[in-house]
């Protein structure tokens, strides 16, 4: 659907001043629009999560452990597919926030994935510039992705930051000179935005912010000595369809319908998509491949095969 037949749409929850702003800038913030008891249950289960991770010295394929990690000292950077992990997150991606989706999507939406961040205050953390959809690309650009806060972000906690208007702007190449997948923008391209004028995003607890696959975006580091968390959650409209391999850290829940029913057409978006590596067979995350831990020359993912 275009903008325009999406705006045509009755809201559910956003404004529609909200929905023109994030067409017009590619993200949106609205501040403490979850409840403080959804936010509260989706902490319970979490910190379940980090009490697990003390008995584990290596990562798993939902736990993903950063350096230093030790029983005492916990350090978990990111839940993988926590819509896997416990109902109630699942419960959550299908609850306000698929409203919120279908409000910038149109009626139909499907699931893409979540992931928990977890941003540590030893400055390795920071999450460097670039745009979502090259990680998965869509025959249109209707997809987006929502991060929750589980507690107050101040400017100094690492908040998310966003290029206004980067998503009208060109899709830009996620490897380096040398073929490694580095899950970020080259320099080169970097020097060509605005930078300055990015628009950094703190809110209070169960405030949200949105943004679109094709915004540039990235976070400084925190200075909150107990990591900033921030549940992630990417939907695509019914009618973008995923034409690389999924990743293997998608959980059972990817490609199903949060709101309305599957599209009887294709929408097709002319700009053209660099095409990833394929990692059907194993996805770290954005901070292993931006650290540069994960670092083979990778290959880009043929297309859709059937497995052995
Ligand atoms: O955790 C963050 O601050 C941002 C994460 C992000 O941009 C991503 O995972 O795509």
């Amino acid at each position: 659907m275009t903008p325009d037949a999406i705006l045509a749409c009755a809201p559910r929850v956003l404004t529609q001043d909200q929905r023109e702003s994030y067409f017009e800038n590619g993200y949106l913030l609205v501040e403490s629009v979850i409840p403080d008891d959804v936010i509260d249950g989706i902490n319970a289960v979490t910190a379940a999560m980090v009490e697990r991770s003390r008995a584990m010295t290596a990562s798993d394929d939902h736990i993903d452990i950063g350096p230093g990690h030790c029983a005492d000292h916990p350090i978990v950077r990111r839940l993988t597919a926590p819509d896997a992990m416990d109902e109630t997150y699942w419960q959550f991606a299908n609850g306000i926030i698929a409203d919120i989706a279908a409000d910038l999507l149109g009626p139909d939406v499907t699931f893409n994935h979540s992931k928990l961040n977890f941003k540590w205050s030893d400055g390795r953390d920071a999450v460097k510039w670039h745009q979502d959809i090259p990680f998965y690309p869509h025959t249109n650009y209707n997809v987006l992705a929502i991060g929750t806060y589980l507690v107050d972000v101040a400017m100094e906690d690492g908040p998310l930051g966003v290029i206004p208007g980067s998503h009208k702007g060109p899709i830009f190449e996620h490897f380096d000179e040398r073929g490694i997948w580095t899950g970020a923008m080259r320099d080169g391209d970097i020097a060509t935005l605005a930078t300055d004028t990015a628009a950094y995003l703190p809110g209070p607890k169960g405030s949200i912010t949105i943004h679109h696959s094709r915004a540039v975006h990235g976070s400084k580091p925190t200075t909150q000595a107990n990591g900033r968390p921030l549940l992630i959650n990417a939907y695509a409209a019914a009618d973008a369809f995923p034409y690389t391999s999924p990743k293997s850290s998608y959980s059972h829940h990817y490609r199903d319908f949060v709101r309305g029913k599957p599209a009887t057409w294709a929408h097709h978006d002319p700009e053209p998509c660099p095409i990833p590596p394929d990692w059907s067979g194993g996805y770290t995350s954005i901070y292993a491949y931006q650290s540069g831990e994960d670092s083979k020359p990778t290959p880009r993912d043929p297309g859709v095969r059937l497995s052995a």
